[in-house]
């Protein structure tokens, strides 16, 4: 299950206060200096610290969110999380949820294209209990947040949020050979250049994954970022295992104007990359007469998209499954063509039904990712004489991004 490392964090920035829904302080779509013309500090309440983290499809924003909400419960902090997806049913929501913390989610397009859903779901995590900080996981195909969400939430909403530097993750798999021009990649130039692009705006850029390099790659790595984006602080991570979280919550705490980094971004090629990749979210319940292995089955199931997909070339950007039975949970993930699949969450439980959902994106059609989704699932319940019920599938390609909001230059 889940480990919770406890660092020894300073965050006298943040609030503690516990109110029943996040009432804003700002009029949503009203710019904050009309009703504030002064620039005194009106606020009725502190504001809630806005900690975003970017970065590719599978490069540990979940995993990285997880630990950083550990981090702050730990520093005695409320904590809430907003993901984020193009479609429902998410295996990052369920993931959360289900160790304990509170989540909201936006789904059916990204945070930009859906920015008052972005800040309706923010209120909403307020019903509880007021969040002292929230945790933001935008998709990892989306790029320009700092335009189209940190510079409307700045304006928009200037006494409500503190916004923390804006973090991107460097998923080391495809971030090496991308930066390096380096052969293959599986992707095409232009979702090369979302990858480009979400490493352009960041505040800081995290190395993830360092637990599986060794210290020449980490270096190679860092210089690779560094030539590409050689003012922005760089700091290697593992998510999974904690080191560097100390730094990257230092990081963190920092006060000033982030979230600065206005893109010069062409929307064609954006639009045209993230249509590239085939996207499917799927749920279903399968039920047995008798006890199978939960997560031998994620792993099976996994494994088997993944190996149809190398038959035909396509390069997985994240497959992911989580299997849920009586509050235990499992997960399995793949996040390139040339790295294993992993359990990366066991439940190590024997059940007779259990909850699945399934989310994969992969540069190929979305037609070809359902049908293979589609036989593996019936290869995998057919060997375990499996009955799958409510069976709920969509896979599409992300359509053209729309932001709500567009800020040209920086509001602060
Ligand atoms: N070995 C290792 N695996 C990681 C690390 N961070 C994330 N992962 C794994 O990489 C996969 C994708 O991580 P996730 O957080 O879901 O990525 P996201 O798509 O960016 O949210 C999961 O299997 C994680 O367990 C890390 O630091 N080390
Ligand atoms: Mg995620």
């Amino acid at each position: 299950m889940h480990e919770v490392r406890i660092v020894n964090v300073k965050l006298e920035n943040l609030f503690l206060f516990s109110y029943k829904r996040i009432e804003f302080n700002s009029q949503p779509d009203t710019p904050a200096q009309e009703h504030n013309p002064t620039g005194a500090n009106m606020s009725a309440q502190d504001p809630v610290r806005y900690v975003m983290v970017g970065g590719f499809l599978g490069a540990g924003k979940t995993t990285t969110l997880s630990r950083l909400a550990g981090i702050y419960q730990q520093a005695g902090l409320n904590v809430g999380i907003v993901t984020n997806d193009q479609a429902e049913d998410l295996v990052d929501t369920g993931i959360l949820r289900n160790q304990g913390y509170e989540v909201s989610e936006v789904a059916g397009a990204c945070f930009c294209c859906r920015f008052n859903d972005l800040t309706e779901c923010m209120q909403n995590l307020g019903e509880a209990k007021r969040p002292d900080i929230i945790l933001a996981e935008p998709v990892g195909s989306c790029t320009d947040l700092v335009a189209t969400v940190i510079q409307p939430l700045k304006h928009l909403f200037n006494r409500d949020f503190s916004i923390a530097p804006y973090l991107v993750i460097l998923k080391p798999s495809h971030g090496r050979k991308i930066l390096a021009q380096q052969g293959r990649t599986g992707f095409s130039p232009k979702a090369e250049y979302i990858l480009k692009k979400q490493l352009e705006e960041a505040d800081g850029i995290l190395i993830n994954r360092c637990d599986e390099l060794t210290s020449e790659e980490v270096e190679e790595l860092k210089q690779l970022v560094s030539r590409f984006c050689p003012e922005t602080p760089v700091i290697a991570v593992s998510a999974v295992e904690g080191t560097g979280f100390d730094e990257v919550a230092a990081f963190l705490e920092q006060q000033g104007d982030f979230g600065t980094k206005i893109l010069d971004i062409d929307y064609d090629v954006y639009a045209e990359g993230e249509a590239e990749l085939g996207w499917l979210n799927c749920s279903t319940r399968a039920l047995s007469d008798a006890p199978f292995d939960l997560d031998q089955l994620l792993l099976d199931l996994i494994d088997g998209i993944r190996d149809q997909l190398h038959a035909i070339g396509a390069e997985p950007a994240h497959l992911k499954a989580i299997g849920l039975w009586e509050g235990f949970f499992g997960v399995a993930n793949v996040i390139s063509s040339d790295s294993p699949t992993r359990l990366s969450l066991p439940c190590r439980q024997q059940v007779a039904h259990t909850d699945l959902v399934i989310n994969a994106r992969v540069a190929c059609a979305p037609e070809q990712l359902e049908q293979i989704v589609r036989s593996v699932l019936q290869q995998q319940a057919e060997k375990r004489g499996l009955e799958l019920s409510d069976l709920q599938l969509s896979s599409f390609r992300p359509g053209r991004p729309m932001p709500t909001h567009r800020y040209s230059s920086s509001t602060m």
